[in-house]
């Protein structure tokens, strides 16, 4: 007895409980079962029929992440790719050295069909859909594969609405492939080092035509992400026969060419260094000498044209189809971190009882929520759209729409999603800040979606060409659809508040519109971010009301309608019709430059 008091002596209270774990770690389940909002959303859409078969597909994926993908994307974190330039014995190698989970990842890709299955269409229009799904389901565990697969996707769209030339079927083949012995991964090479934005004067690289037919390519790409990717799209300028070439966005083309050859040699392509990035450092993003890279030109077969000179307007594709990746990613970023949020509010007891307990802290997480609630109909949105413009079955006013919601929805969930995770970090206190919880891996990795793809600015600007290209008719069919979803939820007395603040706001951005045709391009300018969000806003509100307007809508369907729709709708009316945008811009040198050294 003796010998046991002294021992508990010389281990004090303090330590022994220091040595067991007293932080509650926060564990979710199966991320489909637990996401209600997106299978009250597949049920409500989906026919019967694909309903059960996409339903058992998701539920098994599901089990997958949590026992095969999540521990991998781990992996991936935790060894991110190195790059070897020698080999051993002095030879010029320029090696990507990735992990076997990035590898493995890659095969699990090919497996599940997440290229494939949007372009084997067995649900029709729905399968479009239905791949989204599981790439926002695969998003928040894959480790970063989602970038390759967003590329991938774009490439083989590119290929697709090109008529798949015969030169490419081989490549279309390859990434859309479910056989993992098959499957390649693009890249999408736009970024040099003179334009980020400003694709059209910052590309300086040139195409040489051979002989053959194929080009050589000349230049530096300065950002090219997943590097280790099998193929890649690029534009480069082709030189006449005296070697000149054509500036601006009229003289860019896009070719198609393969990082390396039968034997694993890369294609007359140094790799200068990797990127030291604040995020998705799983992932390789390199500067690239293309030393005479041989490449082919990208031909439209379907219209019989030639495509020098339009190499703006067909990387398009791959960037919108990009550009929908980015919103997955940001949906999921924010449904990941609040789904440990709220786990870990059920587990943590803080001053006498459980965080979940504390109605403060369920009022941010709810807040949180309902963001989450309004970007995830907004990318369902895109993507049944995008499902129907696939198999033929849209209308022209689908096409509109689906152009303009592409932008504002990768600019505004971008925005949120980088919100939403740090406040939801904060959610865990400390904790949320240390390395090994993962937590700040999900931050970091979400912070890029609002510049990857296009910035906030130059997503609004894109939002004012797709007005511009269809002489405004596209604001026609948006104001015809978000009047007709507000109609149909007209007898849901529940949603009365939420239904007339949309409507103010739709009176609003018509009264915008309207006036600011009046206005000149400058102002328009000036309005496009906070325009670009009255749409975002105003979308999402219509799609939150129209979802909890269906008969069997939860209490947190409706909840999240009203207060969705209890933010400021339509922040560019206000700013208009204060005339604050001429305003602001003649003050702005003096507010932004002051104190600064004078022509500098
Ligand atoms: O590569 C990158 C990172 C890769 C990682 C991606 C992973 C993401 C997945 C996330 C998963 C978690 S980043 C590279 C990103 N770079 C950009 O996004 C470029 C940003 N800049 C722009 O978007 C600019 O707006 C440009 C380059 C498109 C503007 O070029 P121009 O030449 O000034 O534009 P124009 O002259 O207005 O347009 C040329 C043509 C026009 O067609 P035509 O000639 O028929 O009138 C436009 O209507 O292109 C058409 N066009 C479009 N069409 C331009 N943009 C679009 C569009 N979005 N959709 C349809």
């Amino acid at each position: 007895q003796e010998k046991q008091i002294l021992e508990d002596l010389e281990m004090p209270l303090a330590r022994k409980e220091a040595e067991t774990l007293f932080q509650e770690q926060p564990e979710t389940g199966n991320q489909y079962l637990e996401d209600a909002l997106l299978r009250s959303y597949l049920k409500t859409h989906l026919p019967p029929k694909v309903l059960e078969e996409v339903n058992r597909d998701l539920e098994r994926f599901g089990n997958c992440l949590l026992t095969k993908i999540s521990p991998l994307g781990w992996e991936c974190e935790l060894n991110p790719p190195v790059f070897r330039q020698y080999d051993a014995w002095g030879r010029r190698v320029d090696r990507i050295v990735t992990c076997s989970a990035w590898r493995r990842l890659k095969e699990i890709a090919a497996e599940e069909g997440l290229i494939a299955e949007a372009y084997e269409r067995r649900y029709s229009n729905w399968s479009r859909l239905h791949q989204a799904v599981k790439l926002y389901l695969f998003s928040s565990s894959s480790g970063g594969f989602s970038c390759p697969l967003a590329m991938t996707d774009g490439a083989a769209k590119v290929i697709e609405s090109l008529g798949i030339p015969g030169s490419l079927k081989n490549a279309f083949d390859h990434l859309t492939s479910r056989d993992p012995e098959k499957f390649w991964t693009s890249g999408q090479w736009m970024t040099e080092r003179r334009g980020g934005s400003d694709v059209a004067n910052g590309t300086e690289t040139v195409a040489r035509k051979q002989a053959d037919g194929t080009y050589r390519l000349y230049g530096f790409k300065w950002f090219t992400s997943a590097a280790d990717s099998d193929v890649t799209l690029t534009l480069a300028r082709v030189a006449d026969a005296e070697g000149q070439v054509k500036q601006g966005s009229s003289g860019l083309s896009l070719f198609f060419l393969k990082v390396r050859d039968e034997e694993g040699k890369l294609n007359s392509i140094q790799v200068q260094r990797l990127k030291d990035k604040l995020g998705t450092r799983q992932m390789a993003t390199a500067e690239l000498w293309l030393d005479g890279a041989k490449a082919e030109l990208v031909r439209f077969v379907l219209w019989q044209i030639s495509a020098e000179g339009r190499g703006v307007a067909s990387i398009s594709n791959m960037l919108n189809i990009t550009r929908i990746h980015n919103v997955i990613g940001a949906v999921a970023s924010m449904r990941r971190m609040i789904s440990l949020s709220r786990e870990y509010a059920r587990r943590r007891v803080a001053f006498g009882k459980l965080l979940k307990d504390h109605p403060l802290h369920v009022q941010t997480i709810a807040r949180m929520e309902v963001q989450t609630r309004g970007a995830f109909l907004l990318l369902m949105e895109i993507v049944r759209l995008l499902g129907l413009v696939e198999t033929d079955m849209a209308s022209e006013q689908d096409q509109l729409l689906l152009r303009l919601l592409i932008p504002v929805a990768k600019l505004y969930t971008g925005k949120q999603a980088s919100a939403v995770v740090v406040e939801a970090m904060e959610s865990f206190g400390g904790q949320g800040y240390m390395e090994d919880t993962g937590l700040p891996v999900v931050v970091r990795d979400t912070l890029v979606l609002s510049i990857w793809e296009g910035t906030t600015n130059i997503l609004s600007l894109d939002v004012l060409r797709s007005l511009t290209k269809s002489q405004g008719r596209v604001m026609a069919v948006f104001f015809s659809t978000v009047q007709k979803k507000l109609e149909l939820a007209s007898s849901a007395v529940k949603l009365d508040p939420a239904v007339k603040h949309m409507r103010d706001a739709v009176g609003s951005l018509t009264r915008f519109t309207q006036a600011a045709g009046s206005k000149g391009a400058a102002t328009m300018e000036l309005a496009a971010r906070d325009f670009s969000y009255a749409l975002a806003r105003i979308y999402a509100g219509a799609l939150l009301i129209d979802h909890a307007a269906r008969p069997d809508a939860s209490a947190a369907d409706v909840s999240a309608a009203r207060r969705w729709c209890n933010q400021e709708l339509c922040p560019v009316a206000t700013e208009f019709e204060n005339s604050s945008y001429e305003a602001e811009a003649a003050l702005a040198d003096s507010l932004v430059y002051e104190g600064s050294p004078a022509g500098s």
